[in-house]
């Protein structure tokens, strides 16, 4: 299998929402007690966005929850750091709970924000675990020579490459290394980041990236993917040649961000296919799917 968008693409969108918001988008996604949930982005009236859960059974149809799961005034002690927003959720397994990266927008730029659940009805919210500028965070599903790792893109605004770095109980983080960098004259020019959460293969860990280039006053937003040694996941082993996903379809191209295709999370099924939910134009939740078996011979 290459890679094939659902035939009835969009699966999620605005009037799929119960209450008012202005999009729904950029989900993290995870199998939680046998459903597929998607932890979506909502920007709300006024322009600044929470997180609502849709769930399903078989991974096409949703049903989204008829309220925010987590919003910026759930913050608490740390809403300055939020109170532009949420965005952008990454979802992994570890150590027997669910731990959430997200972005937390303010008048301080952006950030990356920590949460743990057990339940995705409950959230402890850990706090911030970058300065701004940073974004697109995701940590590994298991401990690496007994670290855990993440992947973010710091300094979001003048910065364009994904870094790596180490920590002895995710809250603390060190060791950092570059881990990517955009190419010149190429999909990846301008800037990239991390989309999904890295998923172990018995090749090496895979994850989605996201690739920029501006063209005039536009920017196009398509999808990559790495490969990073599995241990020593600071070295990439493989890249796809080109983007893997390029916004192409109507509800790719138009929207409040046009020509927009963006991820922050898959699911690998048992039979060695994977879904990768994502977004076009900033205006919906897409399916794209693919297999564990394609997305590592493109590494090659
Ligand atoms: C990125 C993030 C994403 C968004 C994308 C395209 O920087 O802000 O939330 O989908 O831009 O607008």
């Amino acid at each position: 299998m290459n890679m094939t968008r659902y035939s009835s693409n969009p699966i999620i969108t605005k009037s799929d929402v119960k209450f008012k918001v202005n999009s729904i988008f950029n989900a993290g996604a995870v199998k939680f007690n046998d459903k597929y949930l998607l932890l979506c982005r909502i920007e709300m009236p006024i322009g600044r966005s929470s997180f609502v859960i849709a769930e399903s059974s078989d991974g096409y149809n949703f049903t989204v929850g008829a309220k925010p799961v987590l919003t910026p005034e759930d913050h608490n002690e740390y809403f300055c750091y939020v109170e532009w927003g949420i965005e952008d959720s990454r979802i992994t397994f570890l150590d027997g709970k669910y731990f959430i990266t997200y972005t937390g927008y303010s008048k301080y730029m952006p950030l990356v924000m920590l949460a743990e659940t057990e339940d995705f009805k409950s959230f402890k919210i850990l706090g911030p675990i970058s300065v701004p500028s940073n974004k697109d965070c995701a940590i590994f599903p298991e401990k690496i020579n007994n670290y855990y790792w993440k992947v973010d893109r710091p300094s979001a605004e003048n910065n364009r490459d994904i870094w790596i770095s180490r920590s002895p109980d995710l809250l603390h983080w060190g060791g950092h290394k570059i881990l990517m960098q955009p190419s010149a004259g190429t999909w990846e020019a301008d800037k990239i980041g991390g989309s999904s959460d890295p998923v172990k293969t018995k090749d090496g860990w895979l994850m989605l990236y996201h690739g920029v280039r501006g063209f005039g006053i536009s920017f196009i937003y398509k999808l990559g993917v790495v490969l990073l040694d599995l241990n020593e996941p600071w070295k990439v082993i493989g890249k796809s040649k080109g983007p893997i996903l390029s916004p192409d379809e109507n509800y790719e191209r138009i929207g409040d961000v046009g020509n927009v295709v963006f991820s922050n999370g898959w699911i690998f099924e048992k039979d060695g296919s994977v879904k990768i939910y994502y977004s076009g134009a900033d205006m919906n939740v897409c399916l794209a799917e693919t297999s564990v078996e394609f997305l590592l011979s493109i590494c090659k």
